[in-house]
């Protein structure tokens, strides 16, 4: 089993992390801020995960990128957008072999804006060479029942969303938020998701396994004030380019939301630059689709095991086996 080197009295942007180093090269860097892990690296500065190059780092405002935490609401509402966890600032709970877990209960700002409910949340971070997996536990530590929803919101870093595909949504039902009612869609048989326009789309009873092709693996330098410089180097492997499986246990009738601003959002977004659409998109496990009930002393956990089939990889030829790397 492999022991990986945990790193605490770091900051980034001013704000305190910590890296999980795998003895394979890969590593992880999360902020106590929202538990919010903004980077997954593969070694060899091979980059998974999005960060946008404006996204603002004051401990208050959640941060635009990276695997921002949804709970106890998706969206609008009573509470601010998208709920407090990742608005919050967690603690280290443990750190043993290749997994850490971070923990947020509840206090006077969660009790005032969210019914005076009493819970644990456990966050766990399993970094391994090739795989993340990340999972939330709710425990209900009240005398009552509460309702919440909850979503792991993954931002990609893609070579170009135009030449990116999601598949193992086709024959699934989707609502779209972009149009004034939730009249159910479906996904045509046999087709990708592909992004071609702005999508905001929630995936109904979703597969366990969907599989995100366009990664770009990318080089970057996610520097101190968010001076990241990004140079997206996609990996050409024998036969095209790396998939990422994004796997998902938590019971049935999961959900899964997939995002991408395109052009008009992206300029209405102040921590997200104009161009940036072109390097991400969202692919995001929960339960968002009605409201999850748990009752005291009870507990609930989401789950998603994101793993890299680099393809180049997997021919035997030890990754890049084209032209080398291909700057975009
Ligand atoms: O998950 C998709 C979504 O709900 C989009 O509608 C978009 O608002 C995105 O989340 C980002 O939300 P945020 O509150 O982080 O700006």
């Amino acid at each position: 089993m492999s022991t990986c080197m945990f790193v605490t009295d770091q900051t980034h942007n001013n704000l305190p992390i910590v890296q999980i180093h795998h003895p394979s090269g890969s590593q992880l860097l999360v902020y106590l801020f929202g538990a919010h892990i903004f980077s997954w690296n593969l070694g060899d500065q091979r980059e998974v995960l999005f960060m946008s190059d404006s996204a603002i780092f004051d401990n208050a405002t959640p941060i635009r990128g990276g695997i921002p935490l949804v709970f106890p609401q998706f969206g609008g509402g009573d509470l601010p957008s998208h709920g407090f966890a990742r608005r919050s600032v967690w603690s280290i709970h443990s750190m043993e072999v290749d997994t850490l877990v971070l923990k947020l209960t509840d206090n006077e700002s969660t009790r005032n804006m969210w019914n005076n409910n009493k819970f644990t949340l456990l966050y766990s971070i399993k970094l391994e060479a090739d795989s993340i997996t990340t999972s939330l536990c709710v425990e209900n530590q009240g005398d009552k029942p509460f309702n919440f929803q909850a979503l792991l919101h993954t931002y990609f870093l893609l070579r170009n969303i135009k030449h990116t595909t999601l598949n193992g949504l086709s024959g699934k039902m989707f609502t779209d938020k972009l149009k004034d009612n939730l009249q159910p869609f479906v996904q045509p048989e046999g087709q990708p998701v592909v992004f071609d326009r702005e999508i905001d789309r929630i995936f109904i009873d979703a597969p366990s396994t969907v599989t995100l092709e366009g990664l770009a693996l990318s080089n970057i330098n996610h520097g101190e004030n968010n001076n990241a410089s990004t140079t997206c180097y996609a990996l050409n492997g024998k036969d095209g380019s790396v998939t990422i499986d994004i796997n998902v246990d938590g019971g049935s009738g999961h959900d899964i939301v997939v995002w991408n601003p395109w052009i008009d959002k992206s300029k209405r977004m102040t921590d997200f630059s104009d161009d940036e659409y072109h390097n991400m998109c969202c692919v995001e496990p929960g339960y968002v689709s009605k409201w999850e009930i748990l009752e005291p002393n009870t507990s609930w956990t989401i789950s998603q095991k994101l793993v890299i089939n680099d393809v180049g990889k997997s021919d035997g030829t030890g990754g890049s086996s084209g032209s080398g790397e291909t700057k975009l």
